[in-house]
C-alpha cells in the first residue's frame, strides 16, 4: 500500500480544541464551478452616512442617540438576543425536553466614527484602541455576578449577515459558557492534565517549528492558518506569551495585537481585492470561578469566500450531514496568504 500525502490524498484531520473531524480532498480543487455567485459588495466611500444607525450623533432604530465621539463607541444593542433579567423557577423538564433560563447582555461596539473603514484600513494606534475596547468590555462584563463568559467577534460584510459596513464588532456575554468554548475548554483542560502545558502553547511550538501554516507574525503574535481549519482562508491569531483573557495583556501585547490585527486584515482585503468578509471572534478563558487550567487566549477568523470574491463555500450535504470538508490544503491556504502584500489594495498606486 501507498503511503499517503497530505497535499494530494484524501485524508481526515483533527481539531484538538474540539475533538471533530475535517476532510480534506486536494484533488478535488480542479472541479468547475457553474454554481451561485455572490454579488460583489458596494464599495462604500462615505466617511459619513446620515442614514446609518452607527455614525456619530445619528440615531438608531429605538430613537436613541449615538454620542458624538472620536474613536470608539459602544451601546447596549437595542435588539438584544439575552437579556439580564432574573427569572424565578425552573424551566428544566428532565429528560428529552429540556430548557434552562440564561441571562446575559449584547453590546454594539463602533471601531471607528469613519463609516468607511475596515479594521485593514484603519491606523494601527485607532486598532489599538480596539483592543482597549475589547479588553475593557471583557473586564466590565466579567465583574458581573451573573456572567460566566465573554464572547467579543466582529461580522464582516453582508455576505457574513452584517448589517451595515460600518466598522463595528459585538459583545455578547452569556451567564453560561455556549457550546464552542465549552469543546475547548473540556480539551484545553485534559490536554494540561496529561502534559502539564497549555494545549495551544504546544500547538503554536510546533508550527512556528514548521512554518509552513504561519501567514505573518511580530515579537508578540502569530497569525495562521490551522492544520485542521474547515474555511478556506481561515486562521487563529495566537500570543506568543500565554494569557487566557484580554484584559491580561500588557501594553507591549496589546501594541502587537493592533499590529498583527492591520497586517492580516489587510492581507485578506488584498487576496481577491475586496472588503473581506469574515466573522472573527476571540476565545477568552471563561469567568465563572471554575478553574479552565491550559486555557490559552486566541482569535478565530472564518471567511466564508472560496475562490474569489463572489465565490463562497458552501457548508451544505456532507458537511451538514457528515462532516467538514475542504478542499485546498491549510498548507496552500497560508501559502497564497503570505505571498500577499501589506500594503491595503485601496492604497497601493
Ligand atoms: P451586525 O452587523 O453584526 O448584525 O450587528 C449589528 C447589531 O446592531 C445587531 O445585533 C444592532 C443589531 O441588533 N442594532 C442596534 O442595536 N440598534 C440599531 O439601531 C440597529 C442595529
Ligand atoms: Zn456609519
Amino acid at each position: 500500500m501507498e503511503s499517503f500525502n497530505l497535499s494530494d490524498h484524501p485524508h481526515r484531520r483533527l481539531n484538538p480544541l474540539t475533538g471533530e473531524w475535517v476532510l480534506v480532498s486536494p484533488h478535488r480543487t480542479k472541479r468547475p464551478w457553474q454554481g451561485q455567485t455572490e454579488k460583489l459588495p458596494p464599495e462604500t466611500r462615505l466617511s459619513y452616512d446620515p442614514n446609518c444607525y452607527l455614525c456619530p450623533g445619528n440615531t438608531r432604530a429605538g430613537g436613541a442617540v449615538n454620542l458624538p465621539y472620536e474613536h470608539t463607541f459602544v451601546f447596549e444593542n437595542d435588539f438584544a438576543a439575552l437579556l439580564p433579567t432574573a427569572v424565578e423557577g425552573l424551566v428544566n423538564a428532565a429528560g428529552l425536553l429540556r430548557a434552562e433560563p440564561v441571562r446575559g447582555v449584547c453590546r454594539v461596539l463602533c471601531f471607528s466614527p469613519r463609516h468607511d473603514l475596515t479594521l485593514a484600513e484603519m491606523p494601527v494606534a485607532a486598532i489599538r484602541r480596539v483592543v482597549d475596547l475589547w479588553a475593557e468590555q471583557t473586564a466590565e462584563l466579567a465583574a458581573l455576578p451573573y456572567i460566566g463568559y465573554v464572547q467579543i467577534f466582529e461580522n464582516r460584510g453582508a455576505m457574513m449577515g452584517a448589517s451595515n459596513p460600518h466598522p463595528h464588532g459585538q459583545v455578547w456575554a452569556t451567564e453560561l459558557v455556549p457550546n464552542e468554548p465549552a469543546k475547548e475548554a473540556a480539551r484545553q483542560a485534559a490536554y494540561f492534565e496529561q502534559h502539564g502545558r497549555p494545549l495551544l502553547a504546544d500547538y503554536l511550538a510546533l508550527e512556528l517549528a514548521a512554518a509552513e501554516r504561519i501567514v505573518c507574525a511580530n515579537d508578540e503574535w502569530v497569525a495562521l492558518t490551522p492544520f485542521w481549519a474547515i474555511w478556506p482562508f481561515e486562521t487563529m491569531v495566537l500570543p506568543r506569551r500565554p494569557v487566557a483573557t484580554l484584559p491580561e495583556l500588557d501594553d507591549a501585547a496589546r501594541v502587537g495585537l493592533a499590529d498583527i490585527l492591520k497586517r492580516l486584515t489587510t492581507r485578506y482585503d488584498n487576496l481577491f481585492e475586496v472588503p473581506f468578509p469574515y466573522s472573527m471572534g476571540w476565545h477568552q478563558r471563561p469567568c465563572d470561578g471554575r478553574a479552565y487550567d491550559g486555557w490559552l487566549l486566541h482569535a478565530h477568523f472564518y471567511p466564508p469566500l472560496l475562490r474569489s470574491a463572489t465565490v463562497r463555500k458552501f457548508m451544505v450535504g456532507f458537511e451538514m450531514l457528515g462532516e467538514p470538508q475542504r478542499d485546498i490544503p491549510a498548507e496552500a491556504a497560508a501559502e497564497r496568504l503570505r505571498s500577499l502584500s501589506e500594503v491595503h489594495y485601496r492604497q497601493q498606486a
